[in-house]
């Protein structure tokens, strides 16, 4: 992944020729050896590799593209370690994050039992301004190997239950839809800024000078 640092802002909106740019930081949460630095990878660089590397702490990567003529959309993938032993660090690297990707491993039934978990210390830590809860979606990764031991019939419940609003199966190894998860929380990302306006973003101009837009709406 690359070398720069975080920027703090999780959602800047620029004005530039016309066009907002929005910075949204997303996680990537889940145990241990799930494919969440897979997915990032394959999703920012297009590449997969089978060798495992534990991320240690956080990684993260950016991936910026145009969602319509008017629209720029730059996501920030924090790729948080799924050790246990990172644990007591999340609430650190969930701060500012406006949308999360929940990964299990499709072939491991106890990286799917693990979600719950994930899904409360994230709900516990990290709420949009209003109190409500950041939009999430579940993703049931390595879906190319064959025997998947968890039923899409219990994925779907628990997403039921727990007020999950999607959830994929997916595969790093093939690029199964991972841009198609992604747009679906930039989307929902995008719904709760035209509802409740953009009055929590941080606005930047490339010039000082420039004056003020209406940030109301960010797609036509
Ligand atoms: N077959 C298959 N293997 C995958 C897929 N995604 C990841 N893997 C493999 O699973 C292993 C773990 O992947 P990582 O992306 O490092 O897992 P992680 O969730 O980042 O793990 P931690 O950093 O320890 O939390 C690696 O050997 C990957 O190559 C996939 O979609 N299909
Ligand atoms: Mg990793």
């Amino acid at each position: 992944m690359n070398g720069r640092k975080p920027r703090r802002d999780s959602d800047v909106v620029l004005s530039k020729f016309g066009q907002k740019e929005f910075l949204f930081k997303f996680l990537v949460i889940g145990d241990i050896g799930v494919g969440k630095t897979a997915l990032v990878r394959r999703y920012t660089e297009g590449k997969f590799t089978s060798n495992y590397k534990i991320t240690i702490g956080a990684d993260f990567a950016i991936k910026t593209f145009d969602w319509d003529p008017h629209t720029r959309i730059s996501l920030q993938l924090w790729d948080v370690a799924g050790h246990e032993r990172f644990g007591y660090m999340t609430r650190g690297y969930y701060k500012y994050a406006v949308a999360a990707a929940l990964v299990f491993d499709i072939s491991r039934v106890s990286t799917f039992q693990s979600i719950k978990k994930w899904l409360f210390d994230l709900r516990e830590k990290v709420t949009l301004p209003d109190g409500a809860n950041i939009p999430v979606v579940l993703l049931a990764n390595k879906c190319d190997i064959p025997c998947p031991v968890v039923p899409t019939e219990q994925i779907a419940k628990f997403c039921k239950e727990n007020n999950i609003g999607a959830w994929f199966v997916t595969s790093a190894k093939e690029n199964t839809n991972i841009d198609v998860a992604m747009r679906y929380l930039v989307e929902n990302v995008l719904k709760t800024k035209i509802d409740g306006g953009v009055r929590d973003s941080i606005r930047l101009r490339d010039k000082p000078t420039i004056r003020e837009e209406t940030t109301t709406c960010c797609r036509s």
